[in-house]
C-alpha cells in the first residue's frame, strides 16, 4: 500500500501518493452520457438539460496495477449542503456527486441493499458503492469495504473551469482491488470488472433532483447488479502510456 500525501488548494482536496500521480497504463475511450443515452434514476422526477446535468467518463488500469476512473461532470450549480468537506461517511446522495459502483465478484446481483428495495436481499460483499460529493466529501458505507477513502481508495474532486468559469466538476478517483473484494489481477493479463458511473444533481440544497447513470435498472440502479455495464481493462505494459495528469 502506498503512503498518501496531500495538500490542499483553494479548500479542494489533491492527493498524489507516494509523491507521485498514478501512471495510466491502459485507459477506456471516453463515455459521453447524456439523458438520451444514460439511466435515469426513477426515484427523481425531474429532468435534466444534457447540458446543464451530463458527464463523460473513462476507466484506466495504472501502472500500480489499481484502477483509475476520471469523470468531467457538467452541472450550472454547484450545491453540497449535505457533505461536510472532509468527511468519509456523509450523505453524497443528497448533493452533487460522482458514484461508481462494482459488482467485485461478477455474480450480477439484483439487489445489495436489502429488502428496502425488492424481494431478493443479498448483502454486498464485494464491491458496492463508492462516492464523492463535488467538494471532495466522500462515503462508501455501501461498499464492501467501508468508510476507507484515503487507504484503499482516493482522489479528489476539482472545479472544471473554462473561460474562467465553473461548468461543473472534474473528478479523479483510484481504486485497490480490495475495494472489489478480490485479489489484483496479473498485472500482464487484461482483466474484466463489472461497474457502473452516475452522478447526482442537487441545485437547490435539501435531497437530491436528479440522478443519471452510464447503466443501470432505472427501478434501483444503485442496488441491482445485474444491469450493470463492463469494462475489459487491458494489460500493464512495461512503458505506461501517460502520467494520470488533470486533462480538460
Ligand atoms: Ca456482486
Ligand atoms: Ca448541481
Ligand atoms: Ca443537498
Ligand atoms: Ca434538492
Amino acid at each position: 500500500m502506498k503512503t498518501a500525501a496531500w495538500m490542499f488548494v483553494t479548500g479542494i482536496a489533491l492527493c498524489t501518493f507516494g509523491g507521485t500521480e498514478h501512471a495510466v497504463a491502459w485507459s477506456s475511450d471516453w463515455v459521453e452520457v447524456t439523458a438520451a443515452n444514460g439511466v435515469k434514476d426513477d426515484y427523481y422526477p425531474l429532468q435534466r438539460e444534457p447540458a446543464k446535468c451530463s458527464f463523460k467518463f473513462r476507466v484506466m488500469r495504472n501502472a500500480d496495477n489499481t484502477i483509475g476512473v476520471e469523470a468531467f461532470v457538467h452541472d450550472d450549480k454547484i450545491v453540497t449542503d449535505d457533505s461536510p468537506a472532509g468527511s468519509i461517511s456523509c450523505p453524497t446522495w443528497k448533493d452533487d456527486c460522482l458514484e461508481v459502483f462494482f459488482d467485485g465478484d461478477n455474480d450480477r446481483n439484483p439487489n445489495t441493499r436489502g429488502p428496502e428495495w425488492n424481494d431478493h436481499p443479498t448483502p454486498c460483499n464485494a464491491g458496492g458503492e463508492y462516492a464523492i460529493a463535488a467538494n471532495g466529501a466522500t462515503q462508501s458505507d455501501y461498499a464492501s469495504a467501508k468508510k476507507c477513502f484515503g487507504s484503499l481508495w482516493g482522489g479528489f474532486a476539482d472545479p472544471w473551469v473554462k473561460d474562467g468559469t465553473r461548468i461543473g466538476t472534474h473528478y479523479k478517483l483510484w481504486f485497490s482491488w480490495a475495494c472489489l473484494n478480490r485479489s489484483a489481477p496479473p498485472p500482464d493479463e487484461p482483466v474484466t470488472i463489472r461497474m457502473t458511473v452516475c452522478i447526482h444533481d442537487d441545485d437547490d440544497g435539501g435531497k437530491c433532483d436528479y440522478a443519471l447513470y452510464w447503466k443501470g435498472n432505472p427501478k434501483y440502479p444503485f442496488a441491482d447488479e445485474s444491469a450493470f455495464g463492463e469494462f475489459r481493462l487491458g494489460a500493464i505494459k512495461s512503458q505506461p502510456l501517460a502520467t494520470n495528469q488533470l486533462t480538460n
